[in-house]
């Protein structure tokens, strides 16, 4: 079949599946078509007993790390087990083979930079090995069956191998493989494996897709082999699936461990997948979770399966304490969860009967090592700052980025472009930033223009900008193979591409056809790559990554043969993972590059992996106009968040089929309280800008994007704070309120921050809706239209007309807010500013303020202001802790609008700080609902200043 007939079955497909269809699942694997899960799984205690021989075990002469030799008592496999101590309660642990007959890959690209690592004491004490991380983190590594049992201040948090499913099957380097791929692989294949697997020339062998041949040639030379070696040699190299057979060279390597939480018992993270945030038991019925980048075409909700991107993070968490763990690893990685209690199996190794809750993790990837960061928190916030300390703080976007955005598959040409971007003026709608899908280019040649429609694409981005507003377009990995297409000629002359198993450039079908993929996983190719963003006439406008799983549309599970092969004869299998996120690495140096480093990229990516959020927003891909699918989005939005990825979002309206006003105007309501807000849609839908809905719906739109703008300020500094401590955006309540078990299973409500409490409304026609608020009784929840006070610990109904966003503001909080409705957030980063301040029982809030130039890097070299807001003792106050060096700010105070104030003042006055002159302030007191409102203190931002209140 050719790939134009691939190609139309796929646009077929596309265009008839729409009213009713739901993914094909049988387009992808359930663990029992990936050998290795369905291996893993079936493992049994005794199986694979392993022993950590106690005399081998030796410090670092540095002294941050421990190093010894693991046994398979079945199979006599080595392995090298490593234990590092790393700053902030965060240990490492790596499980090796000691031996391998071929290196195995290791992450690195996820790390931001090599781990701070710390002391870690070790003594070896009744034929165990303890050892100690600062005073109150131990582990203890028991040698038969080996287990390391995790510790803080006594209470045993983790344990690792419990069940005994480690397992690593060791590399084995297929014979005739050796032979074809000696030339890209030298570096990689070291001389004759220990195991039996001569690749010397005696044993050159035609390639057999049958499989078998070559594990003969080990059976002649192993007659006397014990078992277990015999299963191995039996167990065919390939795998086919779906008529695609995946060589297998180097033999089933996969790596398994189980690890135990103890006294948890829930679970969440291990994004993507459109599932509960919770993380549910996998283990009784279906798949574990899947984590494979792939291009999943109509995706089904709750269930496991693999997604467009992959974070291998979980958190554990109970009333007492918040643990986290990161499995570096970018192969295919299934997860097994399974929610039990200590007693289970009669087990005398928790010390005592008492029952407690226990979580089960069951990890299992194709390939690679066992790569493990454990982060001890013990709060919610200190796992986030141990993990983003690891894999990278959340990079601050531009200011614009944060605005909202209008995108669809296509804006047809230049005059489209502009006729919406007027009309956004014409009704009175803020918007930042037009977006471009795939048929702007020269016939999918990213790169290029479709000269005819954008005639003139730097006319077409000025017109937005002088407007303060910007130009996404799409940028896919896929190169269309034409000679007269400079980008794929420059590719192919470079000998950049992935390549095949056979050595050729690897050659997959995407939307321009025939396409060669780079290899972004090769420094040098990112580097020219990140080049092509300096071409004139894309210079000015920001990308969007798509595809960049990735997606070939004739490869197996719609993505890139295992088999294939990048830099250093590495193994697509081994990277899959991290495709994207080199893709994307590459996008947001050629940003930098262009702009001689003073400027902040946008670059969108559907394709992730830990780390990615140092250089990405992400989106949850290709939803559904379904109600469904808007319910989904918060607990997918979430599950990003709480694993570092946090400027996310999901397309409004939903991407495939068409959104009714009703649904449209909802899901407005719900993406404006979220990171990143985007409306976007398939090609065959109708036209979605709010203005073509009727004019009810049109309003509640248009006020919903107004909303969000004046939380712009809120919003921004909230993505300050991400950028500096790794805390999401978006939080599960739990996260605040970590002893508040009502909140473990809730995702249908989350907070903005520490500040904002916010109940999308996902249901149809709902009059109303049930929102619980968290904490005790001394919380207080204050209704942002109605005003109306909540108390912690309860249930409200609350009635949700078509106009109202159920949103809360927590007493004890100050909001910074903009009111003045401007085209877009750009031309309103000077305006003043509103601080909205909820009063908690003790007449008591504090907050905070972060402001720059919202578009160039200055902000690292500390040109930026950040102001730490109180009131107390009815002082207002604003200590500027981060005062700009060359930054002026002309942003100054407009109004302050307190709720829950509990008398009406005498006088109002302010001064700034230290002793400026006090000057009396116009204010109003509203008796009935307790609100006082402080008019245009006029003092300037970048200041520090006091208001005093009277009584
Ligand atoms: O580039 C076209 C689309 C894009 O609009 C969408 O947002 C991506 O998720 N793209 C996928 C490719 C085709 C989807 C059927």
């Amino acid at each position: 079949m050719t790939w134009k007939i691939l190609l139309l079955l796929n646009c077929l497909t596309v265009l008839l599946l729409s009213p009713a269809s739901c993914v094909d699942r049988g387009n992808f694997k359930t663990c029992n078509d990936a050998r290795f899960c369905k291996k893993h799984r079936e493992l049994k205690s005794d199986d694979h007993i392993h022993e950590l021989l106690v005399d081998s075990v030796t410090a670092s002469s540095a002294g941050t790390s421990i190093s010894g030799t693991v046994k398979n008592l079945k199979t006599n496999d080595e392995l090298l087990l490593e234990v590092y101590g790393v700053r902030d309660r965060t240990v490492r642990i790596k499980l090796n083979e000691l031996n391998p007959s071929r290196k195995r890959y290791e992450v690195e690209m996820s790390l931001d930079g090599t781990p701070d690592y710390v002391p870690i004491k070790m003594e070896k004490q009744h034929g165990q090995i303890q050892l100690l991380l600062g005073d109150t983190i131990h582990l203890t590594l028991h040698p038969k069956p080996f287990r390391i049992d995790v510790y803080e201040e006594g209470t045993l948090l983790s344990m690792l191998n419990a069940d005994n499913l480690l397992l690593i099957e060791p590399m084995r380097v297929k014979p005739g493989k050796v032979q074809r791929f000696v030339s890209w692989i030298s570096s990689f294949v070291p001389e004759v494996d220990e195991k039996g697997a001569d690749h010397g020339e005696d044993h050159v062998e035609e390639e057999n897709h049958e499989g078998g041949n070559e594990v003969k040639d080990e059976e002649t030379k192993q007659d006397d082999a014990p078992a277990h070696e015999e299963e191995r040699r039996e167990e065919p190299w390939e795998e086919t699936f779906k008529g695609h057979v995946d060589s297998k060279p180097f033999g089933p390597n996969s790596i398994g461990l189980d690890v135990s939480f103890i006294g948890f018992d829930n679970l969440y993270g291990i994004p993507e997948h459109a599932d509960s945030l919770r993380l549910r038991s996998t283990k009784a019925n279906g798949d574990p979770y899947r984590l494979y980048n792939l291009d999943v075409f109509e995706y089904e909700l709750n269930n496991p399966m693999a997604l467009y991107g992959a974070i291998p993070f979980i958190i554990a968490h109970s009333e007492k304490h918040t643990l986290g763990m990161f499995w570096n690893n970018a192969a295919e990685t299934w997860i097994d969860i399974d929610y039990t209690t200590t007693s289970t199996g009669g087990s005398t190794m928790f010390g005592d009967s008492s029952s407690q809750p226990k979580a089960d993790t069951h990890w299992i990837s194709e390939t690679g090592i066992i790569d493990i960061f454990l982060f001890i928190g013990p709060k919610p916030a200190d796992v986030s700052r141990q993990f983003t300390t690891i894999v990278g703080h959340p990079y601050l976007p531009p200011h614009a980025a944060i605005g909202y955005h209008q995108c669809r598959w296509n804006y047809n040409d230049q005059k489209d472009v502009q006729t919406v971007h007027e009309n956004f003026d014409h009704y009175d709608i803020p918007m930042d930033v037009m977006w471009l899908d795939i048929e702007y280019t020269d016939g999918k040649r990213y790169f290029t223009w479709d000269a005819p429609k954008f005639a003139n694409p730097d006319e077409m981005i000025k017109n937005l900008t002088k407007f303060g507003r910007n130009l996404v377009v799409i940028s896919d990995p896929h190169f269309k193979k034409d000679d007269n297409y400079f980008v794929y000629k420059d590719l192919k002359d470079k000998d950049f591409c992935v390549k095949s198993k056979d050595g050729g450039n690897f050659e997959g079908w995407c939307w321009p056809g025939a396409s060669y993929y780079p290899d972004f996983i090769n420094p040098a190719v990112r580097d020219w790559y990140a080049e092509l963003y300096s071409r004139e006439t894309f210079k000015d406008a920001w990308t969007w990554n798509d595809m960049n799983e990735p997606s070939v549309f004739n490869g197996p599970e719609v993505t890139m043969h295992k088999d294939n092969i990048h830099i250093d004869g590495l193994e697509h299998r081994e990277v899959h993972n991290i495709y994207g996120m080199a893709h994307v690495m590459a996008s947001f140096d050629g940003h930098l590059k262009r702009h001689n480093y003073q400027l902040r990229p946008f670059i969108l990516t559907r394709s992730f992996f830990a780390g990615s959020q140092r250089h990405a927003a992400v989106w949850t891909g290709d939803n559904t106009a379904d109600w469904n699918h808007l319910k989904i989005a918060a607990p997918m939005l979430l599950s990003l968040n709480i694993a570092g990825m946090t400027f996310v979002g999901a397309d409004i309206g939903g991407f495939f089929k068409n959104p009714d006003a009703q649904l449209m105007a909802r899901w407005f309501q719900a993406a404006a309280f979220v990171p990143f807000m985007r409306n976007h849609a398939h090609i065959d839908t109708r036209r979605r800008e709010p203005w073509l809905f009727d004019e009810q719906s049109m309003f509640v739109m248009r006020d919903a994007v107004r909303a969000r703008y004046t939380f712009l300020p809120f919003w921004y500094t909230l993505f300050f704070h991400a950028n500096q401590t790794g805390a999401p955006l978006m939080r599960p309540l739990w996260y605040e309120f970590p002893k508040d078990s009502t909140t473990f299973g809730m995702d249908d409500e989350y907070l903005l921050g520490n500040a904002l409490l916010v109940k999308p409304v996902t249901e149809e026609n709902a009059k109303q809706t049930e929102v619980y608020f968290p904490g005790d009784s001394s919380e207080n929840w204050h209704d942002i239209s109605s005003l109306q006070i909540h108390k912690g610990g309860t249930k409200a109904s609350i009635d949700t007309p078509l106009q109202k966003i159920p949103v809360f503001q927590r007493g004890g909080t100050i909001i910074p807010r903009r009111f003045r409705v401007r085209r877009s957030s750009i031309l309103a980063i000077e305006d003043p500013i509103t601080l909205s301040i909820a009063l908690n029982d003790e007449q008591i809030a504090n907050g905070s303020l972060y402001l720059d130039d919202g578009i160039t890097r200055n902000h690292l070299e500390g040109d930026y202001v950040f102001a730490k807001l109180e009131l107390k003792d009815n002082l207002l106050k604003s200590r500027v802790v981060h005062p700009s060096k060359k930054y002026q700010t002309k942003v100054w105070l407009e109004r302050v609008y307190i709720t829950g104030f509990k008398f009406k003042p005498s006088g109002v006055e302010i001064h700034e700080l230290p002793a400026g002159e006090r000057k009396p302030l116009e204010f109003f007191y509203d008796e009935t609902n307790r609100v006082l409102t402080v008019r245009k203190p006029g003092v300037n931002m970048g200041k520090g200043w006091a208001i005093v209140i009277r009584p």
